[in-house]
């Protein structure tokens, strides 16, 4: 890790979801241990609490979006507060709350970034690729949008958060453990030429080679985003989300996706969204994301000065 100090931002809402209950997730992740596994791992963590903001009103789409003033709301907090932590130095560690937040979290940080001048690569780890827009999504849930906002494509309000134009560009996003594309959002990840390594590509060349072409050419000094989606991993054992996607990788994937995300020494800032306790067995799903989040802070079994040659 590059910062040494870690701020936890909860972000407690379920607006961007089709499901209630991922509001919940901050908690459940205190309660699975986050700071204390954080700790472990040599970081000082800062729980700065929750984030406060509008209820979820249940209402159908309009215009092709769930929930749009709730879920600009509770970006515009986010945006502010994950700005004001990377101002102070410290690495912003978002709970969410579903992955609409991605939208403030993300675009906070690529902001932050660019006046920088600092190259950014995004890590989505996620069953889903989330490129939908008012026009091709299936459910007007805006969880299914926050990479299309990101990279242009959505409500101006969300587009240009925090600054005028698209926060993010195609190429600085990877996405793996990706097995859910919706059938118009699939044409649209393939137009704007997504880096997607799905789960056949993990099936067919391994995860190593995988991360290993998601890490290539990373420029030195590279601020590296983790948006890590709890359905990214197998339901068997992370059952707690509201849309399970079968297939997802194994225990042991998941953490080599970690472990050579944190042998980079470069990842900087994280979002943990979609956990929902309403749907988990005794915390389960939350102390499973905790762990892998261990394993990206560098938790490993052996010393190891570099991974192995092939
Ligand atoms: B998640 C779906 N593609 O747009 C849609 O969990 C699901 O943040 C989106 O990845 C899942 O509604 C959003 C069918
Ligand atoms: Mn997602
Ligand atoms: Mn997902
Ligand atoms: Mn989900």
């Amino acid at each position: 890790m590059t910062e040494k100090v870690a701020a936890l931002i909860g972000a407690p809402t379920d607006v961007g979801a089709g499901a209630r209950g991922a509001s919940m997730g901050p908690e459940a992740l205190r309660v699975a241990g986050l700071a204390r596994a954080l700790a472990r791992q040599g970081v000082q963590v800062e729980d700065t609490g929750n984030l406060a903001g509008p209820g979820n009103p249940w209402q159908p789409p309009l215009d092709g979006y769930r929930h749009l003033p709730e879920v600009l709301h509770w970006n515009r907090t986010l945006f502010d507060a994950v700005t004001a932590q990377l101002q102070a130095g410290r690495m912003p560690v978002m709970l969410g709350g579903d992955h609409c937040l991605g939208v403030g979290s993300v675009g906070a940080v690529a902001r932050h970034c660019s006046r920088a001048g600092r190259p950014l690569r995004v890590f989505w780890l996620d069953a889903h690729t989330d490129f939908n827009t008012a026009h091709l999504t299936p459910s007007g849930n805006v969880h299914g949008m926050p990479v299309a906002c990101l990279c242009g494509f959505g409500p101006d309000e969300l587009v240009n958060l925090g600054g005028a134009g698209p926060a993010l560009r195609a190429r600085d996003l990877r996405m793996i453990g990706i097995r859910s594309v919706d059938r118009q959002e699939r044409l649209f990840v393939h137009e704007q030429g997504l880096d997607v390594y799905d789960m056949r590509m993990i099936d067919e060349i391994g995860m190593r080679a995988v991360m290993q072409a998601a890490l290539a050419d990373l420029p030195e000094n590279t601020h590296i985003h983790v948006s890590f989606d709890v359905d990214f991993l197998d339901p068997s054992y992370a059952p707690g989300v509201g849309t399970t996607v079968q297939g997802g990788p194994t225990w042991r994937e998941a953490q080599l996706c970690m472990e050579m995300l944190a042998d980079t020494g470069q990842v900087a800032s994280l979002d943990i969204v979609e956990l929902n306790p309403a749907l988990d067995v005794r915390n389960g799903t939350a102390e499973a994301a905790v762990q892998m989040v261990e394993s990206l802070f560098g938790k490993s079994t052996l010393v190891r000065e570099k991974a192995p040659k092939t």
